[in-house]
Formats: C-alpha cells, sequence, structure tokens
C-alpha cells in the first residue's frame, strides 16, 4: 500500500517519518486517527442550548429535521457560520485594540522601548482620520490616531472610520443592504445575541449579520492592526528573508517566535542581535544567537527585518523535532498545546507570553509593554541558558530558500514607477491588455487534513503558469516561502509569458509577500487603489480578483473569506463545506451575495475545481470589463513598465538606494 503523503514539503516529509520511527507524535497523525464528525462538520449540529445538542440528520433533514427548539437546519447552518466569523473577527481585533494601545503608549512615553517610526504614514494614516497633523508633535498626532482607532471599538452608532477608505460604490452596496459596519465590538456582541437560543432564525438575516460582522474585521481589526504596525515599526519595503527548517543553526541559540502579535517580537529582534547578549551566548558555547519565527509572529518580523521564518502552521511541532530549538515564545493564535508535552521530549522551552493565553506545563514570561526590553533580556537570557542542554539528538535538516517578502501596498505603489509616478497605473495597464490575466489572493492556514502545504504550492505554480498574479499572506506566505517559490527566479522559470514579462521589468516574483494574516488588509487597500486607478472596475467588485484559502481551517480564515465577499471578491475555500448540510444557506453565500456585493464564499475540496473556478471567475470579470480576452502570450498595447533604468533617469533628483532583487527601495 501507498503511503499516505502527509506535507508536500520536503523537509517537513522528513521530519515527519522521523517523528514516526521515534514515536513521536504529531498532529499529522492525530488527524489520522481523529476523523471530522460528520454532523459538525457540515453545521448541523448545534449546542447553542442545553435542550441540546441537537443533530439535524436523516435522509429528509433540509425539510424535516427541527431542534427542540424548532430551528431549522438552515437556521443551525447559518448561526454556526456566524458564530464562527464572530470568533475571527475576535480574534484579529482583540490584537488590533493591543496595538492601539501600544501606539497610545509608545506616544505617550509610558512605554518608553517603543517610539513611532513611521512618521509619514502616521501622518497618511491621521489625514485619512481626519486628525490635524501638519506643525503638530509626532507624539501628539500618534495619541489621536490611537484614541481615534480605539473609538473604532466600542462605538455604538454611525460607521467605522475606515468604512470611507472603501471605494464609493463598495460603500453603498454595504448601506443598500444593511451591512456598514458601526462599532466591531458592538458587531461581535450582536453576532453572539443574535445566535443564542431563541432570537434570529432567518438565515439570511443572520448571514447578513455574518457579512457587517465581518466587515468590521477587514476595515476595522485587520486594517488597524496592519496600519499601526506600520506606524510603530515601519512600513514594509523587499527584503531578502529565509525560509524553511534549515534556517535553525547548528552552533547559535535558536530562539523562535510563534504566535502572530509583533510587539515582543520587534523588541527581541533588538535585544538578540545586542552585543551584550552575543557574548552572553559565547559564554555559552554558541557562536552567536540566530532569531527566527514562526506562523504570524514571524511574517511580522520577516517584513520588516529580515527574520527568517521556518514556515507556518503545520510546522511548529516538526520544529521542536528538529532538536535544535532552544526557546520558543508563543504569544497568541493558532498554537497548538501539544507543543508543550512535545518540548518535554527535547530540551526546547516553550514559553507563553501573552496575558491572555497561557498553556499549562509552559514557562510563563508575561509581556507588559512598559517593560517591553527588559521582559525580551529574560526571554533572550533563557534561551542562551538552555543551549549548553540541547542533545544531538531531532531529525536535523539542513534545507532553506531564499525568499524576498516587504510587499506592502505603498511599495507596490511605488515599485510601479518610482518616487515621483508611483500608482497603480501599470498594473491595471497589464491587466487591459491581458498581460497580467488577473491578480488572486492566495491565503489562509495551512492543514494537516491534506498533504499540508500541497494545496498551496499546486495553485501557486498552475496559477502563475496561468499569469495570474499572486499575493500572499499568512501560511500561504510560509507555504509558498518554504517551497521557494517567492523569487524574481520563480517567474522566469514558472511564469506565463506575460507575468513573466511584468515580473521581469520590475524586477519582482510572481508571488508577493504582504505579510501576517491581518495584512489581508493591504489586499483591500490595493484593490481600492486599483478601482481609483480606472480602466478596471470603479469599485472592489467586478474586477477580475479572487480571494483563495485551500488549507483553512481557522475561524480567522473564515473571517477574512467573509470580508472579501462583502466587499465584492468571490472566494474559494477548500475542504467539506462549514455549511454544507444546508442548501439554502450554502445558496445565500454564493448566489445570493453574489447578486447583491458580486462576492461569494464557496467550498471546493477538489485543487483542479479550485483552480477551474478561479480562473472562470477571472475571465468572466474580464468580459464583463469588456477587456480583451486573455489568451497565452499575445497582449494588447499598453504603457511601457519602466524597468531600473528608465526610472532611474526620470528620478535623478532622488537619492538613490540599495536594491532588493532589481527593485529600489522606498521612501517610507
Ligand atoms: Fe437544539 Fe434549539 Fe437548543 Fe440548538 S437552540 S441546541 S436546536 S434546542
Ligand atoms: S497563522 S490563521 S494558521 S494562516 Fe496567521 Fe496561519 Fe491560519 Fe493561523
Amino acid at each position: 500500500m501507498n503511503k499516505v503523503v502527509k506535507s508536500a514539503g520536503s523537509s517537513a516529509g522528513v521530519i515527519i517519518q522521523w517523528a514516526e520511527d521515534h514515536k513521536l507524535e504529531t498532529c499529522f497523525e492525530r488527524a489520522e486517527k481523529l476523523k471530522p464528525c460528520p454532523i459538525g462538520e457540515t453545521g448541523a449540529c448545534c449546542k447553542v442550548c442545553h435542550m441540546g445538542p441537537c443533530r439535524l440528520i436523516g435522509k429528509n433533514a433540509e425539510e424535516e429535521a427541527r431542534g427542540v427548539c424548532g430551528a431549522t437546519l438552515s437556521t443551525v447552518a447559518a448561526r454556526n457560520m456566524v458564530r464562527m466569523i464572530a470568533a475571527g473577527t475576535a480574534a484579529h481585533s482583540d490584537h488590533a485594540r493591543d496595538m492601539a494601545y501600544t501606539l497610545l503608549a509608545a506616544s505617550t512615553g509610558e512605554a518608553k522601548d517603543f517610539m513611532i517610526k513611521d512618521v509619514k504614514k502616521l501622518y497618511r494614516v491621521a489625514d485619512i482620520l481626519g486628525i490635524e497633523f501638519e506643525g503638530r508633535p509626532v507624539n501628539d498626532v500618534g495619541k489621536d490616531v490611537a484614541n481615534t482607532f480605539l473609538q473604532d471599538f466600542g462605538r455604538q452608532l454611525g460607521e467605522l472610520n475606515y468604512c470611507k477608505r472603501a471605494p464609493k460604490k463598495t460603500q453603498e452596496r454595504w448601506k443598500k443592504y444593511g451591512i456598514t459596519p458601526r462599532g466591531i465590538d458592538r458587531e461581535v456582541v450582536e453576532a453572539m445575541h443574535r445566535t443564542a437560543i431563541g432570537v434570529d432564525h432567518d438565515p439570511d438575516h443572520l448571514l447578513s449579520h455574518g457579512l457587517r460582522t465581518a466587515l468590521a474585521d477587514g476595515w476595522g481589526g485587520c486594517m488597524i492592526s496592519t496600519d499601526i504596525t506600520d506606524i510603530l515599526f515601519g512600513t514594509p519595503k523587499p527584503i531578502k528573508a529565509e525560509a524553511s527548517f534549515g534556517i535553525f543553526k547548528e552552533d547559535e541559540v535558536n530562539l523562535i517566535v510563534h504566535g502572530h502579535e509583533p510587539t515582543l517580537a520587534e523588541i527581541l529582534v533588538d535585544v538578540s542581535s545586542s552585543q551584550e547578549m552575543i557574548d552572553y551566548a559565547k559564554t555559552k558555547g554558541a557562536k552567536g544567537i540566530n532569531l527566527g519565527g514562526m506562523c504570524c509572529t514571524a511574517n511580522e518580523v520577516l517584513m520588516r527585518h529580515g527574520i527568517p521564518t521556518a514556515g507556518g502552521f503545520t510546522n511548529q511541532e516538526l520544529g521542536i523535532i528538529t532538536g535544535l530549538i532552544d526557546a520558543m515564545t508563543v504569544d497568541v493564535q493558532c498554537i497548538m498545546p501539544a507543543i508543550v508535552d512535545l518540548s518535554k521530549k527535547f530540551h526546547t522551552k516553550i514559553i507563553t507570553t501573552s496575558p491572555k493565553a497561557h498553556i499549562t506545563g509552559a514557562v510563563r514570561v508575561e509581556y507588559d509593554e512598559h517593560h517591553a526590553k527588559d521582559i525580551a533580556k529574560t526571554i533572550v537570557k533563557m534561551a542562551i541558558d538552555n543551549y549548553p542542554n540541547r542533545k544531538a539528538e531531532g531529525s536535523h535538516v539542513t534545507e532553506k530558500f531564499p525568499l524576498i517578502g516587504g510587499f506592502s501596498h505603498e511599495y507596490i505603489e511605488y515599485m510601479q514607477g518610482g518616487r515621483w509616478r508611483g500608482s497603480f497605473r501599470p498594473l491595471n495597464d497589464a491587466i487591459m491588455a491581458g498581460r497580467v490575466r488577473g491578480v488572486v489572493g492566495l491565503a489562509g492556514c495551512d492543514n494537516p487534513r491534506v498533504p499540508s502545504t500541497g494545496l498551496h504550492k499546486y495553485l501557486a505554480v498552475e496559477l502563475i503558469k496561468n499569469d495570474v498574479l499572486i499575493v500572499s499572506t499568512g501560511c500561504g506566505s510560509a507555504a509558498c516561502g518554504s517551497a521557494g517559490y517567492m523569487t524574481p527566479e520563480t517567474a522566469l522559470e514558472l511564469a506565463g509569458p506575460g507575468l513573466r514579462e511584468v515580473c521581469e521589468a520590475i524586477g519582482i516574483p510572481p508571488i508577493l509577500h504582504l505579510g501576517a494574516c491581518v495584512d489581508n488588509s493591504r489586499i483591500l487597500t490595493i484593490a481600492t487603489a486599483m478601482a481609483a486607478e480606472g480602466g478596471l472596475s470603479d469599485e472592489i467588485a467586478g474586477m477580475p480578483a479572487v480571494g483563495i484559502a485551500p488549507e483553512w481551517m481557522s475561524e480567522k480564515a473564515i473571517a477574512i473569506g467573509c470580508y472579501f465577499a462583502a466587499s465584492g471578491v468571490p472566494v474559494i475555500f477548500g475542504g467539506e463545506s462549514p455549511v454544507g448540510a444546508s442548501s439554502e444557506v450554502t445558496k445565500i453565500m454564493t448566489e445570493v451575495w453574489m447578486e447583491r456585493f458580486m462576492g461569494a464564499l464557496h467550498f471546493e475540496p477538489d485543487p483542479e475545481k479550485m483552480l477551474e473556478m478561479t480562473l472562470n471567475y477571472i475571465d468572466a470579470a474580464r468580459e464583463r470589463l469588456k477587456l480583451r480576452k486573455y489568451e497565452p502570450g499575445k497582449f494588447g498595447a499598453e504603457r511601457v513598465l519602466m524597468d531600473m533604468a528608465a526610472r532611474r533617469e526620470i528620478k535623478n533628483a532622488a537619492v538613490p538606494h540599495a536594491g532588493v532583487g532589481g527593485i529600489n527601495e522606498s521612501e517610507g
């Protein structure tokens, strides 16, 4: 019998085999043993009250099955979906709330280890928020920005500050269907209220509030988090990094940051590279300190400092099994509690840092932004002190791949024309001419229930072959980076002729790493800029663009999928549908949302069908926009994309910077 492939990552496969040979259990084995409950999997189980749980199953369940209270299958499936959206929104947005408080504390001087690094971004954000900034002290503006964002959480009426960033027509659609979000906390609370026993029972009505909650995530929590992180730590610009397990060093202290929050990790970047700590590491026999990352905390420090990543969600246990991690800090979200027991089989210290999250058996060093540097020093010292305890055992692999990350919305604009002529015109023109067929956001988790990272890899290659430009975030980026796809050379080797020319002219990879999961908000700002640029759709809806999360597992992914659908993007998720038991709910989320918003949320487990659906959506949008029919290798006339030499000519007044892979650095 053929052995089941558990991960499509070559190094991951080696480590999984080593773990099996050494009787170590991982999520891959647990996923095999523990099959999903078929009732819960399709949304047919209700447990919102203690007359249940009610399982709405049977031959004619859709027509006949009722819970003890009389709830139909459609009500139950819709309620389950809305609760997932609420939980995902709460996670991103609670992270954003902490970022707002850090900005406030940095601006008042209470968090002395933080300061506003990107003043230009602060001013841009202040401008959008209608906050006066000219001639004012930077910290005063920072305080006003933080306080204005904080109002978005508790606002009861009106609308979120950032709704106005969306194209006018997109806003009008939200108003027409009553889904403009008011306050983030309000939408989450109302979602929980409506889905409690005996409240909202109409599936469409329920799901509309689900969309309003999801919009509070996308244009609220996620966007606030992205912008404040840029303000505090710098707006990303292209930067070299590496990915996969070969980033661990045999002769240095390996300290890994895992989770989602960037604040402590930023300070750890500083502290771990300080001479004081390097000297201390040497006293313990190490040559230095190697800071690396996992999941989205990794993406945050990769985007701004080029800190290497050991990969996404399903790599966390495998990293420990290398035996090379001396300490792993974990903050919030996507942390498997299993890593604590596993770490005890090696020497690795798991350190929980968030006041909101602890795992029994882990070491606890609680993070407090008012003493960030001292806490970071304690953590780095713990990792160094643990280095001499490292044993030779573990599955050491040395494979790693170079990647280029750091594609913020601001940089993508800059790279299309330089400091003076930056715009989205060249991208829009390339799409109009058929050189770029469309754009796909390839995002979401990796998942042990499929050959992990395999669907990301398959779709990434097939899409770029078909001249589709990919923007990626979260574990989608980790999967592509760990496969070596995030380099400009990939365009030469794998991309279709049109996309290859565009990537060559600008010097970019065909898959642009936009950052962490919260940075999906960057895709919203890019789509808005493309709409404003003209020539395509004048709203997000109708663009030749699709969102895909082929291996999703988190409720956060559901919230993201729904905010894209409500913003006008067709979205395709992998795996079995969590509302599959109800054809009514499935219809609402595909056909009804398509009619109202030109967005949808599909679930499709077959990757080939996902690809087909994606290309069909893109081609249908091209046809609607009356763009040239896409034919590989045949393009219409368009403006010439400026290469480096041409750009230098028009930019002689600008200060030249060192390029990365043919890309100039942004001015800020
Ligand atoms: Fe059952 Fe209704 Fe209670 Fe749900 S709310 S568990 S369907 S009785
Ligand atoms: S970390 S939400 S596994 S993308 Fe953002 Fe990855 Fe999914 Fe977590």
